[in-house]
């Protein structure tokens, strides 16, 4: 099936169905005792969430002409990654949540220690499987989506973000500061996701550094949006609680720069996003279709 020729709707839908399966398969449940573990890894990975990360990493894959049986594997181990990240940050010991996707947070479903086991072996799980011999043929792209992935997500990527977050309650940052938080906490996956598919198309260095742009501002004007949703958003749609900044006195672009210039800021680098894959052509007319969405978003 070509993605190309649907709507963004459509192909989100797609890609979510697809990545569903991958998941399903890749998360096979075990006999005796540790299968509560894999129980709680898929009640976190299964069957929520938008799937943007997932969709950004087939759709980048897709213009090189990647089969999508390899992409489907690195869009689940980046939703993995993703799951293990909403899992613990949800932890009474972080910002202790009790809803995600519209359902009730892993550790009240299951339990705190079953919750941090969970996701402790999605995050196991994540870079087992960009390291398997069916996600490439070629090593050397296996060994890259590892070492991207992992500075992605660990402390210099977002694992340090978190630390930010965490060490900067109670103090008044400047939006240098808080843009760099919120690219390290959630910039640098979605920014790894439009790389990962440039890594398993062996795109040139040209390339792949267009689509790292891409990724970073739709990961900026994400975050961005992410906050505005704090502020204007239900809980309803949202599927978590909303208006937790402002109670947590916690400083965002929204509260620096005011509602209107945080749009503003939003729908600037959604612009500048989708211009990035201009010489890309046609074929990328989807992955320039998510960068408004995710400013125009309702959840
Ligand atoms: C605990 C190591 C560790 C890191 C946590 C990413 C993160 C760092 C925390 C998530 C907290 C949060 C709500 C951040 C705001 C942006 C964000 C990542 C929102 C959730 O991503 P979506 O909207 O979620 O893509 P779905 O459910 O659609 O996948």
């Amino acid at each position: 099936m070509t993605i190309t020729t649907l709507s963004l709707t459509d192909a989100l839908a797609q890609t979510a169905r697809e990545v569903e399966a991958a998941l399903d398969d890749l998360l096979p449940m075990p006999d005796g005792a540790e299968a509560r573990v894999v129980n709680a890894m898929r009640y976190a990975v299964m069957g929520g969430g938008k799937r943007m990360r997932a969709f950004m990493v087939m759709e980048t894959a897709s213009l090189f002409g990647v089969d999508r049986r390899c992409s489907a594997r690195v869009a689940a181990s980046v939703e993995m990654l993703h799951a293990y990240s909403l899992v613990h940050d949800d932890l009474p010991a972080m910002d202790d949540d009790d809803m995600r996707r519209g359902k009730p947070s892993t550790h009240k479903a299951f339990d705190e220690a079953t919750a941090i086991l969970a996701g402790d072996a999605l995050l196991t799980r994540a870079f087992e499987v960009l390291a398997e011999p069916d996600t490439h043929s070629n090593p050397e792209a296996r060994c890259e989506l590892v070492v991207a992935l992992g500075h992605a997500a660990g402390a210099r990527g977002m694992v340090g973000g978190q630390m930010i977050d965490i060490a900067s309650e109670g103090k008044t940052l400047t939006a240098d500061e808080i843009g760099r938080l919120q690219a390290l906490k959630t910039g640098r996956l979605i920014q790894y996701s439009a790389e990962a598919g440039a890594i398993l198309g062996r795109a040139n260095p040209m390339q792949r550094h267009l689509l790292v742009s891409y990724g970073r501002d739709v990961g900026a004007a994400f975050q961005i949006a992410d906050d505005i949703l704090d502020v204007e958003g239900t809980a309803e749609d949202v599927g978590k609680a909303t208006g937790k900044d402002a109670a947590a006195g916690k400083a965002t672009l929204v509260s620096i720069l005011g509602l209107e210039r945080a749009k503003l800021q939003a729908d600037m680098l959604s612009r500048q996003a989708a211009e990035h894959l201009e010489s890309f052509g046609e074929k990328s007319h989807l992955l320039r279709e998510l960068a408004a969405l995710v400013v125009a978003r309702k959840s």
